[in-house]
């Protein structure tokens, strides 16, 4: 009898310890899932900016139309800095916003952290960078959360 019972006890015993080692392994997984999934929702958000200023940069017209200019960037009557101001592909060269801006230039919700540049350059066909006019620009948009690069969206737009 008081052997049995010995033998249920540290059945219990083993039963236990096997209970507390699975406990301590979950919570280091659903930690480890944590961080994971965390880490890829702040990749997701980035790409979301990327791909938003992008979208923005494309839209605006190859070059300024009443005047157009030999060099890239803003134009007369546009205002550095601000992109509502901003009718070509170009005049986002060099742009910063910290932190993102919507299409109105209001602050978007729950993006205080991140910033977001775009350069603009003229490249020959082979994705040589070029200092003279050619027909294709090429827009390199980067953001970052809190300093730290996370994402590059390249992308060009020809003349035609
Ligand atoms: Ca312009
Ligand atoms: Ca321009």
């Amino acid at each position: 009898m008081n052997k049995n019972k010995g033998f249920v006890f540290s059945e219990i015993f083993l039963i236990l310890l096997y209970v507390g080692v699975m406990a301590v392994s979950l919570s280091t997984l659903v930690l480890l899932l944590h961080k994971t999934s965390s880490k890829n929702f702040e990749l997701i958000k980035a790409e979301q900016l990327a791909v938003g200023l992008t979208e923005e940069i494309l839209a605006r017209s190859w070059e300024e139309k009443l005047n157009p200019s030999e060099t890239l960037g803003i134009d007369s009557g546009e205002i550095e800095g601000d992109k509502t101001t901003f009718d070509d592909v170009d005049d986002f060269n060099n742009y910063i916003e910290a932190p993102p801006l919507n299409p109105s230039a209001q602050p978007m919700q729950g993006f205080s952290d991140f910033k977001r540049t775009a350069m603009v350059s003229y490249i020959k066909p082979g994705d040589e960078e070029s200092s003279e006019k050619t027909e294709l620009k090429k827009i390199t948009v980067s953001v970052y959360k809190k300093d730290k690069l996370l994402v590059v969206l390249k992308s060009l737009k020809g003349r035609h």
